[in-house]
């Protein structure tokens, strides 16, 4: 070798070794497949911190959506926070890692009256992150003689200036509590009337939306809207016109629920996160940034008291009395999968 060479060779050795210096050892990295606006950002760098790790988060818009993509064959996720039903159908399927408690120690923190009404009461496979009431929105000054009730989306006054949500099982879900049957039934009959209502609601509407929904009743776009109860408690903060109603005839109460994937790259790390969640202080936190009430017992003493006597948050007995959990109802989804698709392709 000759003067030169061996030169270059110790300058490219001394470059490499500074450039691996600099990056050091890959950080391990957490992958979360979640909802949008559904996580504080402030959180999941302590985590990172705390971890020495990395987190990357993608999101989805529809509990259907998210499993469409698992089935597609996405792969490299860790962490899934699909609601309860949906839960149900990745455990039937064998998607779902049982979750080692030890690793969980703040599991006791869950509150023992929802944890009553989840599917996973052992919290086997899934813990519950969130409580939804799906509840309508609206401009208190600009929607006349609103009424607490599913029948508003006949309002032809407002005809174009409302949204429904893109959700299968939440839009006809409306519908069917609109007929005083239960958001879980199978029966042909009841489910061909609610395609009927949807049918006719969708005359009405806007569009069947699940997220554009936030920033178009914020800026008045939309008048009145079917949303997500912390979603549009978040708009709330951009614009206090905002009104949030559950409707007098019941609506849907879910569970969005953390549960760890088999073919999870790092399980440990998903373990880690699921605790850091179920920290009160983070519970608390989570709750007053994302709007959705972490059913976590000793994080509410945390929350101030403005939030503490929000009647969404904090729904009273007879509001909670007249909600209904989404159940997986197995083979019989395809019924609300034919249902929907007819609506879709209706006039
Ligand atoms: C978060 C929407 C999640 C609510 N933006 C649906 N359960």
């Amino acid at each position: 070798m000759t003067m030169k060479n061996s030169w270059k060779i110790g300058c490219i050795a001394a470059a490499l070794a500074a450039f691996l210096c600099a990056c050091g050892p890959k950080k391990p990295e957490l992958h979360i497949y979640t909802w949008s606006d559904y996580m504080k950002p402030e959180l999941v760098k302590a985590f990172e911190k705390d971890h020495n790790c990395r987190v990357t988060i993608d999101t989805f818009d529809s509990n259907e959506a998210m499993y469409a993509k698992l089935r597609a064959g996405a792969s490299g996720y860790d962490l899934l926070f699909p609601s309860s039903y949906m839960v149900k159908l990745l455990f039937d399927q064998d998607m779902l890692l049982p979750l080692d408690h030890s690793k969980l120690p703040n599991l006791g923190n869950i509150d023992p009256r929802y944890l009553a009404l989840a599917f996973d009461k052992e919290m086997h496979h899934s813990v519950p992150y969130t409580l939804t009431i799906t509840s309508i929105g609206y401009l208190g000054s600009r929607v006349s003689d609103f009424k607490p009730s599913w029948s508003m989306f006949d309002r032809a006054d407002l005809k174009g200036r409302m949204t429904l949500l893109n959700d299968l099982r939440e839009t006809i879900g409306a519908a069917l509590k609109s007929l005083g049957y239960s958001v879980n039934t199978t029966d042909e009959a009841q489910l061909e009337e609610a395609k009927n209502v949807v049918l006719r609601w969708k005359k009405n509407i806007a569009k069947f939306e699940n997220e554009q929904y936030k920033n178009g009743l914020a800026s008045g776009e939309f008048l009145l809207t079917h949303g997500y109860s912390g979603d549009l408690m978040l708009v709330k903060e951009e614009n206090d016109d905002i009104q949030i109603a559950v409707p007098e005839e019941g609506s849907v109460l879910s569970f969005d629920d953390m549960c760890i994937l088999k073919t999870a790259p790092n399980p440990d790390l998903a373990h880690a996160f699921i605790n850091f969640v179920l920290e009160p202080q983070n519970a608390a936190d989570l709750t007053e940034f994302i709007w959705y009430l972490c059913p976590n017992t000793p994080s509410y003493e945390l929350l101030s008291d403005e939030v503490r006597s929000d009647p969404i948050l904090f729904p009273p007995d007879e509001v909670i009395a007249k909600l209904e959990m989404l159940g997986d109802l197995g083979k019989d989804n395809e019924k609300y999968t034919r249902v929907w698709d007819a609506i879709k392709a209706g006039e």
